[in-house]
């Protein structure tokens, strides 16, 4: 069985530990589509917040507590920059975490793709799936803004960290993206899927992007492969993180059946077939989904295993 999940975020790549744990038992092959809207050059590094919370997470190395970065990490260079008044001083680069930036910017100043330079990176890593960005090409979320009445468009990093989140927001842009070609290896990974899971990631600024590259849309859209999602939230509440600041801002419920909503249904134009819902949530319906309910908390690799079991069976794969 070939499995594609589109995945972002801490949620993303948490859930993706569950996915390689099933595809192990069941001897599937694993392609995860990351977002990479978060990406950001900052002190003239790139980074790729979502590609390497996938590579970490699934490599053994990421901090547990933070979700983000590298276990056991050091601030030095952090701190060293901050003396120097350098900013961005909201945003924070550990010394592990910087090699991994150093790579990566030293590979695409000599001309490697982004999906050439994860692959190099993931040869340390071995996450046991492969690791595509959405696009090789620039896709990178801003926030509009609106600062002492001036409208203004802002990186999603700044919007996230240095802001919590919490200015007066009129919408996301993915700049980049209607032009933007699937990096490579990604439609050919969703033409030969047996199922595609959209994980239970931040469905605004993190699955968005992905699906706002046109092509990978349009594979997803209206391929062959039976499309399951997993609600990112329970209740009214996300699983993790800020998705009900991102919903709000384009005006969508923050409960699974808004969320489902706004993916929508395969056969009225939208992307899915099938939505996981927590057993908290069961009784939700949204027009055109199959929709179960089950425990959805990621609570470790075998309750996500689980899920992602359930997942596969609303798909009609397991
Ligand atoms: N999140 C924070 O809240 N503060 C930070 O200083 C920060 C730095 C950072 C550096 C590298 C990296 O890969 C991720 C980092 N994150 C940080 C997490 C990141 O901003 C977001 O959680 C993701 O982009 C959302 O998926």
């Amino acid at each position: 069985m070939r499995i594609v999940v589109l995945a972002g975020g801490i949620g993303g790549a948490r859930f993706l530990l569950g996915v390689r744990a099933v595809a192990r038992e069941v001897g599937a092959e694993v392609t995860a589509v990351v977002n990479v809207g978060d990406d950001v050059t900052l002190h003239g590094l790139r980074i790729c917040p979502d590609l390497d919370s996938v590579m970490y997470t699934l490599g053994g190395g990421a901090d547990p507590e933070r979700g983000w970065g590298r276990v056991g990490e050091t601030w030095t260079v952090k701190e060293e920059l901050a003396a120097y008044g350098a900013e961005p001083t909201w945003f924070g680069l550990g010394d592990k975490d910087i090699a991994t930036h150093l790579v990566r910017t030293r590979m695409l100043d000599a001309g490697y793709p982004l999906s050439a330079v994860t692959d190099a990176l993931c040869d340390r890593w071995q996450p046991g799936i492969r690791v595509l960005p959405a696009s090789d090409d620039r896709v990178e979320t801003h926030a509009v803004v609106e600062v002492d009445g001036v409208t203004k468009a802002i990186h999603f990093q700044e919007w996230w960290i240095r802001h919590r989140a919490e200015l007066p927001t009129q919408r996301f842009v993915f700049v980049g993206a209607e032009t933007a070609k699937p990096a490579a290896g990604v439609l050919d990974a969703l033409a030969a899927a047996d199922v595609v899971l959209v994980a239970p990631s931040n469905p605004v600024v993190s699955v968005a992007p992905i699906l706002a590259v046109p092509a990978v849309r349009e594979a997803v859209a209206t391929g062959k492969a039976p499309v399951v999602g997993v609600s990112p939230i329970i209740g009214t509440a996300p699983v993790r993180g800020m998705a009900d600041k991102c919903l709000a801002v384009v005006g969508v419920e923050c409960s699974p059946a808004g969320v489902g909503g706004l993916f929508g249904a395969r056969s009225a134009g939208g992307v899915l077939d099938g939505w996981l819902v927590d057993e908290s949530d069961a009784g939700v319906e949204v027009p055109g989904l199959t929709v179960h309910a089950r425990p959805l908390w990621m609570t470790d690799e075998a309750a996500t295993g689980a899920i992602v079991r359930a997942a596969l069976s609303v798909a009609g794969v397991s």
